[in-house]
C-alpha cells in the first residue's frame, strides 16, 4: 500500500442522520461492506472508500456520521470572524474534545483537508429547519458542493421543496437513488460533479473514462465465463458401467442425479464469478421467491416460464420433470459407442463386452446400452441451451442492476421478467444458437470455428444490450 495515496478526487457524504449517506457511498464505490442501518446513528467516523481500478486509485467518498447539532454548529459559524478560508479547522480545533460537538466535527473532518461535498437528503420528507441550517453550514464551508435527492420511498415526494431551498445553496442538484440506480447513473452522477468545481474537470473526466473501459472489461469476462459455461454444460456427457447384478433403474437415477448436479455446479460457479466480477461480495442475493431462477434448473416451471410453449412442454414430455430417459440425450449414444467399444478395446483386450446384440439393446425409456456402460448426454434438446443461456443472462442483468447500497430484497427490475431473453430472439440469432448448439453439443470432432464464433458475437452483442451504454 502506498505510504502516501495519490492525491485522486475526493467527495465527502454529507447529511442528516439516516437519509441513506452510507447507501449513496456504498452505490457509489460499488462496495457492499459499508455498514447500512435502519437505526440512525449507524456511522460514527469519517471512512474514505477509495475506487481502485487495476490497483489504481481513482477517486475517493467519505462516509460520515449525520449532523447532530446543526443550530449550535450553524451559530457558531455565522460568530466566526477569522480567514473564511479556515473557517472549517478551525471549528474542528475549536471543539475536537467537545463531546457535543462530536459528529459535526467528525463530519467536517473530510471537508477541512479539501474534499467536495455531496450533500444527501431524503426527498420523501419535507424540509426541516435543521436542514436548513445543515444547508447553510456547507454553503460557508465554502466548498463546492452538490444536493442529491435519494428518496427512500415513493410515497410522498418533497423533491420540489428540495430544489427551491438547495437553488440558494448548492453548485449543482442531483437525483440519485442508492437503491436503484446502476452504472449509468453512477457515471451521470461523476458528470454532475464536474460541474461543482471547474478543477476537476480534466480528473473527473479521466475517471469517467476509467470507470467505462473497467465496466466493459468485466462484461467481457463475464461474456467468456458464460460463454465457456454454456459450452461445458452442452457438451458435458457422462457414463458409467452397467454390471449384471444392478438394478438399471437404479443406475439411471444415479447417473440423472450425477448429471444434474454437475451441470447445476457449472451454472453455479459461472453465477459466483458473475457476483464477483460484479464485487457483489458479502451478500448472496437470492432472488426474490417468484423470480425465474429460484426454480430448479431441471423443473418443469423454470422451462415453462421461459418460454416452452405448451405443446413444446407436451411434446418434450417428461422431459424436464427430471425422468431420466427423456431429459437426458441417450438416444445419440448409440454414436459414441465407437469411442466405447475403442476404450473398451484398450483396457479390455479380448472381452467381449461390445457385442452386437447388446448394443442394439434399447430399454422402454430409449436408453441404448452400450454392452458394459451407460452414457448420459451431450443433452440432445436445443431447448437446453435456451434455458442455460436464460438464465445466464438473468442472472447477470439482476446483478448488474443490483446496486450495492441495497441492503433488502425488494423489488428489482429482473422480477418482472415473465419469459426469458430467447424468446424475443430474431430467427437470425436463433440459428446462431442452433449452430452454436450443433457445435458443442455434437458429436463431430471438427468443432464448426464460424458457429462458434457468431455466437460468442451474439453473447456480447446481448451483454451490451443488457448492460446499457
Ligand atoms: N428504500 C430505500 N431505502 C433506503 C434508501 N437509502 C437508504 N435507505 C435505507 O435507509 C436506512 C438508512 O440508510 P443509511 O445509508 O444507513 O443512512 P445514513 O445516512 O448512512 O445513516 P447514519 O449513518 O445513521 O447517519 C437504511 O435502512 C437503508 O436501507 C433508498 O434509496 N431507498
Ligand atoms: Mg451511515
Amino acid at each position: 500500500m502506498d505510504q502516501f495515496p495519490q492525491p485522486v478526487p475526493e467527495f465527502a457524504v454529507l447529511g442528516h442522520p439516516n437519509e441513506g449517506k452510507s447507501s449513496v457511498v456504498s452505490t457509489l464505490t460499488e462496495d457492499d461492506r459499508i455498514r447500512v442501518s435502519r437505526i440512525p446513528g449507524e456511522t460514527t467516523e469519517s471512512t474514505a472508500y477509495t475506487v481502485k481500478i487495476d490497483g489504481k486509485d481513482i477517486i475517493r467518498f467519505v462516509d460520515t456520521p449525520g449532523f447532530q447539532v446543526p443550530r449550535q454548529t450553524l451559530a457558531w459559524f455565522r460568530k466566526f470572524e477569522g480567514n473564511p478560508e479556515q473557517i472549517v479547522e478551525t471549528f474542528i480545533q475549536t471543539f475536537k474534545n467537545d463531546p457535543f460537538y462530536a459528529d459535526d466535527c467528525e463530519l467536517l473532518k473530510p471537508v477541512a483537508r479539501g474534499a467536495g461535498i455531496i450533500y444527501v437528503v431524503d426527498g420523501s420528507r419535507p424540509v426541516r429547519d435543521d436542514d436548513l441550517a445543515e444547508m447553510e453550514i456547507l454553503r460557508l464551508t465554502g466548498r463546492p458542493r452538490m444536493a442529491v435527492i435519494n428518496s427512500k420511498t415513493d410515497e410522498k415526494d418533497y423533491t420540489a421543496d428540495w430544489r427551491n431551498e438547495f437553488r440558494k445553496h448548492f453548485n449543482a442538484i442531483r437525483l440519485f437513488n442508492s437503491n436503484t440506480a446502476d452504472f449509468t447513473e453512477r457515471i451521470k452522477m461523476l458528470e454532475s460533479l464536474k460541474a461543482i468545481d471547474q478543477e476537476w474537470e480534466g480528473q473527473l473526466s479521466d475517471v469517467i473514462s476509467a470507470f467505462h473501459a473497467d465496466y466493459r472489461k468485466r462484461r467481457d469476462l463475464a461474456c467468456t465465463a458464460i460463454f465457456r459455461a454454456l459450452e461445458q454444460s452442452l457438451s458435458f456427457s457422462l457414463s458409467e458401467p452397467v454390471t449384471g447384478d444392478e438394478d438399471l433403474e437404479a443406475l439411471k437415477e444415479r447417473l440423472n442425479e450425477k448429471y444434474q448436479a454437475r451441470i447445476k455446479k457449472f451454472e453455479d460457479d459461472l453465477f459466483k464469478k458473475i457476483r464477483s466480477l460484479f464485487k457483489h461480495h458479502v451478500f448472496d442475493h437470492r432472488l426474490p421467491e417468484y423470480s425465474i431462477l429460484n426454480h430448479d434448473l431441471f423443473s418443469k416451471q423454470t422451462w415453462e416460464l421461459l418460454g416452452l410453449t405448451t405443446e413444446q412442454l407436451a411434446a418434450a414430455g417428461a422431459v424436464v420433470g427430471g425422468t431420466f430417459g427423456a431429459i437426458i440425450d441417450t438416444a445419440a449414444a448409440g454414436h459414441t459407442f465407437g469411442l466405447f467399444t475403442a476404450v473398451g478395446g484398450i483396457l479390455g483386450a479380448g472381452s467381449a463386452l461390445f457385442s452386437g446384440k447388446k448394443m442394439a439393446t434399447n430399454t422402454p425409456h430409449g436408453i441404448r446400452l452400450g454392452g458394459d456402460r451407460l452414457l448420459l448426454g451431450p443433452h440432445k434438446n436445443p431447448q437446453f441451451l435456451y434455458i442455460l443461456l436464460d438464465r445466464a443472462l438473468i442472472y447477470y442483468s439482476h446483478i448488474i442492476h443490483r446496486p450495492h447500497g441495497k441492503r433488502d430484497m425488494g423489488e428489482g427490475r429482473e422480477n418482472h421478467l415473465k419469459k426469458g431473453f430467447s424468446t424475443e430472439f430474431t430467427s437470425g440469432q436463433r440459428t446462431a444458437c442452433l449452430k452454436f448448439f450443433k457445435a458443442v453439443a455434437g458429436r463431430s470432432l471438427i468443432r464448426d470455428k464460424k458457429a462458434i464464433s457468431e455466437f460468442e458475437d451474439l453473447l456480447k452483442e446481448l451483454l451490451e444490450d443488457l448492460s446499457g451504454k
